[in-house]
Parts: C-alpha cells; sequence; structure tokens
C-alpha cells in the first residue's frame, strides 16, 4: 500500500490542489445545478410558479451557460481524481464505520457526478444509449449531487479552510510529502506529519521508515504544468463548443451539435417534419387552427391569420440542448387571438401539434407569455413564409422559453 501511495505521489497531489480544483468544480456543480433547475421548471411549472419573459434572451443565457459549466465538468472533474487518486489505497482501506461512510459517499459522489455529466453529454448530441428517461434521471441525480456536494465540503472543511487560500497554505508549510522527503529524518517528520494532519488518522511510524529507505524518486508534472494543462484542456473543451450559444466563438465551434446559420432559413432545425411524422398534415391546403375558449372553438385558415395585424419580433430558438440562435419571425399576437376568443386574461393555454406522438407534440404556456406582446404565433420566419422545417403552417414562438416549448406545426391551442 505504501509503495503504491509512494509510486503515485507528485507535487500537485496535495490538498492545497485538490482544494484549488475541488473549488472551481464546486462551482461549476453549483451553476449546473441553479441553471438545471431554472429549466426543469420552465418545463414543469407548479401551480404558482410564473417567470420573467424578459430579457427575451434569458433562457439562451441560462441554458447556455448550463451546458458550458457541463462540460467545464469533464476535465476539472479528471484533474480533480488525477489528484485524489492514491487516496484509493489508503491503508487500512476501512478504519471504521464513519470513515466507511465517508469513503461510500465520495465513490457516489464520483460516480454519480461520471454518470450525470456523460448522459448530459451525450443528450446534447441526441443519443440516448440508456434505457430511462434523460430529463428525469438527470433532474434526480441533480439533488443526489447537491446534497452529496454539501456533504463531501462539510467533511473536508478543515482541509478546505486550511488550504483556501495560497497564503494559508503556504503558512501550514503544506510542501508535498515528496517535496520534502529528500532531508533529513527530522525534516522528513515535520513533513510527514503536516501531511498527515490532512488524512484522517494520520500517517506511523512505519511511513516515515519507509520513506527514510527509499531514494527520491523526481517528480513528473510540476505544480504550474499541471494548472496549465487543466487551464488549457479547459478552455479548448468549453472554446471549441460554447459557439453554438455564444455567437463571438461561432467560427471555433467543432464540437457543438449544432451550428449557428446552418439549416433552413439560416435557422438550425431540431426534429424534422420527417421525425415527427407530420409532413402531410402540415402541407394539408384544409389544414387550419383551431382556438378553443371555455367551450367555443373557432377555426382560423392560414389566409385568415395573414390578414390579421401582423407583429414581427426577433426572438432566439434556445435549445436545451445548449444551441442558440436569433431569428425574425412574423406572425399574429397570441394575446390578439385571445381578445379574439374572449379568454380571460388570466388563461393559460395548452398548445397542440399536428405531431400525434412525442413528448413536445402537446405543451403548455402560462399566462405570463400568453400576455406578452413578443409571443406569436409564427407565420414566416427570416423574411420567408415559415419552413415546414421551422414549424409550417404555424408555430408558436415566445421570449424567455425553453426550445422544447416553442411548438411548431400547431394544430389547436386550448384555454385551461
Ligand atoms: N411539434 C414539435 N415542436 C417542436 C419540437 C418537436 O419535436 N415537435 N422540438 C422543439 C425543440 S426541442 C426545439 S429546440 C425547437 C427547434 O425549432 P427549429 O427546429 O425550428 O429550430 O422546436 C421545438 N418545437
Ligand atoms: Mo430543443
Amino acid at each position: 500500500m505504501y509503495e503504491a501511495q509512494r509510486a503515485l505521489a507528485s507535487p500537485v497531489r496535495n490538498p492545497r490542489m485538490a482544494t484549488v480544483i475541488g473549488r472551481l468544480l464546486g462551482a461549476a456543480f453549483l451553476i449546473c445545478f441553479g441553471t438545471g433547475l431554472y429549466s426543469h421548471f420552465l418545463q414543469e411549472p407548479l401551480d404558482w410558479m410564473r417567470f420573467s419573459t424578459r430579457p427575451e434572451f434569458l433562457y439562451q443565457v441560462t441554458q447556455g451557460t448550463h451546458i458550458i459549466a457541463g462540460i467545464a465538468c469533464f476535465p476539472l472533474l479528471l484533474a480533480k481524481l488525477y489528484i485524489v487518486f492514491p487516496d484509493l489505497f489508503a491503508y487500512p482501506p476501512v478504519r471504521g464505520f464513519l470513515h466507511f461512510l465517508e469513503r461510500a459517499s465520495i465513490a457516489l459522489f464520483v460516480g454519480a457526478s461520471l454518470v450525470q455529466i456523460t448522459i448530459g453529454l451525450l443528450n446534447t448530441y441526441q443519443w440516448y444509449p440508456w434505457p430511462f428517461p434523460f430529463r428525469q434521471v438527470h433532474f434526480a441525480l441533480g439533488w443526489v449531487l447537491i446534497g452529496l456536494l454539501v456533504l463531501h465540503i462539510a467533511v473536508k472543511l478543515p482541509v478546505i479552510t486550511r488550504y483556501w487560500s495560497k497564503a494559508s497554505a503556504d503558512e501550514e508549510d503544506d510542501d508535498h510529502l515528496v517535496d520534502a522527503v529528500s532531508g533529513d529524518r527530522s525534516e522528513n517528520a515535520e513533513a510527514v506529519r503536516l501531511w498527515g494532519n490532512t488524512r484522517p488518522g494520520g500517517v506511523t511510524g512505519r511511513v516515515l521508515d519507509y520513506i527514510d529507505r527509499t531514494p527520491r524518486t523526481p517528480s513528473r508534472l510540476s505544480r504550474r504544468g499541471f494548472l496549465t494543462t487543466v487551464g488549457v484542456a479547459t478552455t479548448a473543451v468549453v472554446g471549441l463548443t460554447a459557439g453554438q450559444t455564444f455567437t463571438p466563438l461561432n467560427a471555433l465551434n467543432l464540437f457543438g451539435p449544432r451550428k449557428k446559420g446552418v439549416g433552413q432559413q439560416g435557422v438550425p432545425v431540431n426534429r424534422t417534419s420527417a421525425q415527427a411524422k407530420v409532413a402531410d398534415a402540415a402541407t394539408d391546403p384544409t389544414w387550419a387552427l383551431t382556438l378553443m375558449v371555455a367551450g367555443t372553438e373557432r377555426a382560423f385558415t392560414r389566409a385568415e391569420l395573414l390578414a390579421l395585424p401582423q407583429t414581427e419580433v426577433t426572438l432566439p430558438i434556445a435549445c436545451v440542448e445548449g444551441w442558440s440562435q436569433m431569428a425574425q419571425w412574423r406572425g399574429v399576437r397570441l394575446r390578439d387571438l385571445a381578445d379574439l376568443m374572449n379568454a380571460d386574461p388570466d388563461t393559460s393555454f395548452r398548445l397542440i401539434s399536428l405531431e400525434e406522438r412525442g413528448s413536445f407534440s402537446k405543451t403548455q404556456m402560462g399566462r405570463e407569455y400568453v400576455r406578452d406582446p413578443l409571443t406569436l404565433v409564427a407565420l414566416e420566419l427570416n423574411g420567408e413564409t415559415l419552413d415546414l422545417e421551422h414549424g409550417y403552417p404555424a408555430r408558436m414562438i415566445a421570449p424567455g422559453r425553453p426550445g422544447v416549448l416553442q411548438t411548431k406545426w400547431l394544430s389547436r391551442i386550448e384555454a385551461i
């Protein structure tokens, strides 16, 4: 065991480095959790919840941040595991019930984190090689992870506070065990004592004897080199995907699943009319949009909708998968249609697509979006008749909402 630990010793494997990377990782987890909760409740609001419709790109920012922070977790989590990896070989493996609980919770934390960021990443590529529903599992794991994060911070609080700032870490002279073991036995003893302070239970004289007998191996990776590597890796994975949300980085968007401006009418398409099996119904000349309010139904043909006052708005499609794209939309204000139907201003709506199956075929819209002057039943996109792939004959577009709620190929709108 000691040999394994010693072979793995490196100047980057110290509590200060674990604290530095841990802080970044903790921040990324909190950002993901907060923006994730927001996205979840937009899609599944509790009754009393109302959302801000401004700024109209709000969801573009929160979800873009969610995906960017999630991607940054990959290099950060790998770095953190690299730093603490020798602890796997701690001896004895379990020193008691509390120690067992601590190790078990860390194993769970690491495992759940890896699953969470992996399924999140695969979801952005719409690849689901697992048998469970993504969103529910991702949401539940988010809560599990936040609980384990709090527990982990609580358990490690003494180490975290001691090594929080560089000054206090230096004061502790935490110069890593391996850096220090070249000295004489009394120096070693001091180094080992300090090092041992960071391990529950400390270290024994046997370690000291062992170190005495072992020639020092030169360290392979310096701290600065390690931090640079982590920094470059993080910047690279973020920089090469963030362009799908963040226009200035668009040219660098090599790995993001969608590129800005690529798709019919300059906007990426998520689900095609063929995938949604709506092509026939959507091009049927007898199509009409039916509104139903308080038992009264009225159907509007496309020509009738076009004859109503038209409004032009600039709003993004902001997909939960992280990509987003601004576009010009033209159509009828939903508010005007609601007024034509004498809907109560407090009414929420259910939007029903021609698409018969699929989780986005029916969505709900709270009153704050219904009454918003930017919310349209869109008939045109970027100056042309709405393309079939973007929801022809009519689709919903509203400010600050996730793409999944921007229902394409509308068929019915019902007051609820
Ligand atoms: N009926 C229907 N509407 C839908 C979808 C769908 O699958 N079916 N996908 C949604 C998703 S996830 C997004 S991101 C946007 C994408 O719109 P676009 O394909 O016009 O860019 O449409 C939304 N509207
Ligand atoms: Mo989406």
